[in-house]
């Protein structure tokens, strides 16, 4: 690694991606990647907080590792693994947990929120969830952490904890900053645009998979929920409307007044069917490459085994004087 600063990011491999995932976030990986040392993460650990299946969750960890490298993350120049590959991740928040207070954690908006429709299962790894998440970004001495804008409250713990511990025990961890995208760091439901565009929505027209076809993608925008009159511009009495620009201007890569110009006297059905094609001029070809790199698993668990191996180098240095630091003694070897 070269004496770039360290940028972090991870995804669960929760379910199939929808373009907020990718608009939020992915899309700023690539973007990102040449003027940083980028490490990205399969947050696969996060996942067992909400029930998985584990069939399913396997599949959906090399479908997002084959995404990740669709979206262009290139394994020569950032590292990409799996969480669980690197078992620091863990011992790091058992750590930090120590210096994390119930208090903060129950009042989180993702815990409250998960914790509301999970009600049959809010385990101890729900609620400690930042915890870990903390010990993802702090174990790499990360300053930068790009992500949508529903993980804002997470990094705000993050460095609350580094601040914690740095100043209990001495300078140890760096403090990261946040990187949350202007536009696109929080693309809402096509079927209730006052909510966040979720994967696991039980209503399948309300997100735009990355799995979706050209067909999949404009029917569901045709279906997309819109606002009484007829006027296509952004206003904040315009959810509907405001989300729909919102995406055509990042997919279509022209701004939003330009894209308001465009649309000036046209109709809703117009607009709509330009939406869903430029999002599927975009998608199509990532879904057809990351299906291409589906198909060869041993390529994929390559990359993912150097990833960890490079990862865990960094990981267990910073772990190594943490367990100094907090009294622990050092095991000799030989
Ligand atoms: P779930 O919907 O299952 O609760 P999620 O999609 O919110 O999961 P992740 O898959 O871990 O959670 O999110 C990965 C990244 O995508 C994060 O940086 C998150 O902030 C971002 N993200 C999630 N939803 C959106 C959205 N609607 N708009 C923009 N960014 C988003
Ligand atoms: N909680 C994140 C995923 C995640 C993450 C991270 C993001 C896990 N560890 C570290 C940034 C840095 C989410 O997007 N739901």
């Amino acid at each position: 690694m070269d004496d770039k600063k360290i940028l972090f990011s991870a995804i669960q491999p929760s379910g199939i991606l929808t373009i907020g995932n990718y608009l939020g976030a992915l899309r700023n990986f690539k973007k990102l990647q040449d003027d940083y040392n980028g490490i990205f993460s399969l947050a696969d650990l996060h996942t067992l907080t909400v029930k998985q299946d584990p069939q399913v969750l396997r599949k959906n960890t090399y479908e997002l590792a084959a995404l990740y490298l669709a979206c262009g993350i290139d394994p020569e120049k950032s590292i990409l693994f799996a969480q669980s590959h690197v078992p620091a991740h863990t011992e790091l928040a058992w750590v930090l947990n120590t210096i994390a207070y119930p208090g903060e954690l129950s009042r989180m908006t993702q815990f409250k929120d998960k914790s509301k429709k999970h009600e049959d299962n809010i385990n101890m790894g729900l609620m400690d969830y930042p915890v870990l998440m903390a010990a993802d970004i702090l174990l790499y001495q990360t300053e930068l952490v790009p992500i949508g804008a529903d993980q804002k409250q997470h990094l705000e713990l993050a460095r609350d904890l580094a601040i914690r511990f740095n100043n209990r025990f001495g300078e140890t961890f760096k403090v990261p900053e946040g990187y949350i995208g202007k536009t696109g760091a929080r693309v809402m439901s096509l079927a209730e645009p006052e909510r966040k565009m979720s994967k696991s929505d039980a209503n399948l027209n309300a997100f735009i998979s990355m799995d979706d076809d050209t067909d999949t993608i404009i029917r569901k925008f045709k279906r997309a929920v819109t606002d009484s009159d007829n006027k296509i511009i952004c206003a904040p009495d315009k959810p509907g409307i405001t989300n729909l620009l919102t995406i055509y201007s990042l997919f279509a890569s022209v701004s939003i007044e330009d894209a308001e110009k465009e649309f000036e006297g046209k109709g809703y059905g117009d607009f709509k069917l330009k939406v869903g094609e430029a999002v599927a001029s975009v998608i199509d070809p990532i879904r057809q490459e990351k299906n291409k790199l589906l198909a060869d698993k041993s390529y994929l668990d390559d990359v993912l085994s150097q990833g960890a191996d490079r990862a865990a180098r960094l990981a267990y240095r910073t772990l190594g004087k943490v367990y100094k630091k907090v009294g622990l003694v050092p095991r000799k070897r030989g």
